[in-house]
């Protein structure tokens, strides 16, 4: 009997992490011989790290390729690094000492080698190399995979796989909205997908469509760059926050126009009535669930949720019933890297038969449950306890060895937002793992630009 072979796409935080738990288990001995799934991790981008990894490009890359890449310069993460730290691979341990609770985007990366690193992963994945179609064939009971090589620009032979892991993110196919008026408006009109600097905002009167994440971040960035008002537009309720008196925000707007002669301005309308005058429109409208390489039938779809429908464990796709298709952090996200740890573990005990799994009717009671409960789920409060009890659920079963209940940080972030949206990024949290309380930041979120690691650790230790 050969081993199990295994099509893991995508070598973000999510992917790596199966190929982390993979080696450790393989290096401690854990797992078998004949228990070894022979893994191969086919990632599109020329490097690991996923969304973590900055382009400059926008729009498709220079292979043809839609352009993963949705983060910008500029970004701090938007939860404390302490809701989020591996706790076997501490922050401290990785700086040698203690940062601010809230670093830019490039401390994240370098924390996320730092722990790959720790097991030489980068030669385990098969870069510049893009899935572009996985369909199963329950006659050879395999999944037959192609792949392309995309600097020879070949499409390889297609090759069968027992299993698929598809770790290719859902923050990165735009989802865009049609407003009446929009293709005569004459500012800018782009997607946060699109978005790479703050800086065209100065002096702009700005409006942002959206009400979570990227919508808030847009109205600060813009603010913070310069931007001179922002008008946020809401489809089913405002953020509600402590703005600057320059942000402001209105329901869903109903439609743009404009003057087509050079240099003027456009406006907006909204559904109460009201009118703006804006220069550009950022449409923060979150993203779709976009698997274009994945047969019709495992395909997930559907909205931005807490816990998609189908999968049970938040991981195995039921439809069609082999189980052998699994996906790793297609959830709405508050924890996110170690959730996609707890889901790559879980992963990796399935994959080498320590995790078996129960009866179809079984799962689908456990899945139905879990979207069942997650559809009555509505405040912040609620949605942070569930996702908690989902991570913890996985980590249990997988034997994950730590308590990776973080809920505590994430009540009070949510309490430190509420406050004052502009500086709860400048607060302080302690680890749950390595006790360690973090220092204020060198500059005020507001008030910082340059996002470099080299400056956030000169600014760390100014300090
Ligand atoms: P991704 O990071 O999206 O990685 C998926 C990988 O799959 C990519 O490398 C991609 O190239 C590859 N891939 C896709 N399709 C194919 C294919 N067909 N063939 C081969 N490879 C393929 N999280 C936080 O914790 N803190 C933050 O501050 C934060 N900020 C964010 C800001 C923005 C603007 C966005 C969009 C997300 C943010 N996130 C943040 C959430 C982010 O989703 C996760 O942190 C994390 O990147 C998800 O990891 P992943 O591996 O599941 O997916
Ligand atoms: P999210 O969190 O999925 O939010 C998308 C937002 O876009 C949400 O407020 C939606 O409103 C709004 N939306 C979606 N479609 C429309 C239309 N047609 N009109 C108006 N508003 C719309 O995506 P984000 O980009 O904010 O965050 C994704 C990740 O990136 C997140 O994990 C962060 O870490 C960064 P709704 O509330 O559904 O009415």
């Amino acid at each position: 009997m050969t081993n199990k072979r295994v099509c893991l796409i995508g070598a973000g935080p999510s992917g790596m992490s199966v190929l982390y738990h993979l080696e450790r288990l393989r290096l401690e001995g854990a797992i078998a011989p004949e228990n070894l799934p022979e893994v191969t991790c086919y990632e599109k981008q020329d490097d690991c790290g996923g969304l973590w990894k900055y382009t400059w490009r926008t729009g498709t890359d220079e292979y043809g390729e839609n352009v993963h890449g949705s983060m910008y310069r500029s970004l701090w993460s938007n939860g404390p690094k302490e809701a989020l730290e591996y706790p076997d691979y501490t922050f401290e341990q990785h700086f040698g000492g203690p940062i601010p609770s809230f670093p830019p985007r490039e401390a994240l990366r370098d924390y996320l080698w730092g722990r790959w690193n720790k097991y030489n992963l980068k030669p385990m994945v098969t870069l510049l190399h893009s899935v572009q179609s996985v369909n199963f064939d329950p006659a050879k009971d395999k999944f037959t995979v192609v792949v392309k090589d995309l600097k020879q620009n070949k499409l390889l032979d297609a090759k069968d796989f027992d299993f698929v892991v598809n770790c290719s993110g859902h923050f990165s196919t735009p989802n865009v909205p049609y407003f009446k008026g929009i293709e005569r408006f004459p500012g800018r009109v782009m997607h946060t997908h699109d978005l790479r600097s703050w800086r065209e905002f100065s002096g702009k009167r700005v409006l942002v469509v959206g009400a979570s994440y990227s919508a808030e971040d847009s109205a600060l960035q813009s603010i913070k760059f310069g931007a001179t008002s922002v008008v946020c537009s809401y489809r089913s309720k405002p953020m509600d926050f402590r703005w600057p008196d320059s942000v402001s925000e209105r329901p869903l707007v109903t439609e743009v126009g404009g003057d087509d002669r050079v240099g003027a301005g456009g406006w907006a309308r909204f559904s109460d009535g009201s009118m703006e005058q804006i220069d550009y429109i950022i449409l923060a409208t979150g993203y779709l669930h976009h698997y274009p390489y994945l047969a019709e039938q495992l395909r997930l779809r559907g909205p931005n949720l807490l816990y998609p429908a189908g999968l049970y464990k938040g991981t195995v796709w039921l439809a069609g019933g082999n189980n052998r298709l699994l996906y790793l952090g297609a959830q709405d996200q508050y924890y996110t890297y170690t959730m996609f740890d707890a889901q790559a573990l879980w992963t990796v005990r399935y994959l080498t038969g320590a995790i078996q799994l129960p009866s179809s009717a079984e799962m689908a009671a456990d899945a139905k449950a879990w979207v069942n409960r997650a559809a009555l789920s509505k405040t912040d409060q609620e949605n942070i306890a569930f996702q908690t009890d989902f991570v913890v659920d996985l980590a249990n079963q997988s034997n994950y060895g730590y308590d990776l209940d973080v809920s505590k940080i994430f009540y009070e972030w949510e309490d430190h937002r509420a406050e004052d949206i502009t500086t709860y990024k400048d607060r302080q949290f302690g680890s749950k793992f390595s006790g360690q309380q973090a220092p204020p930041p060198g500059q005020p979120f507001m008030k910082a630009i340059d996002d470099s690691l080299e400056h956030f650790l000169a600014s760390c230790q100014g300090k």
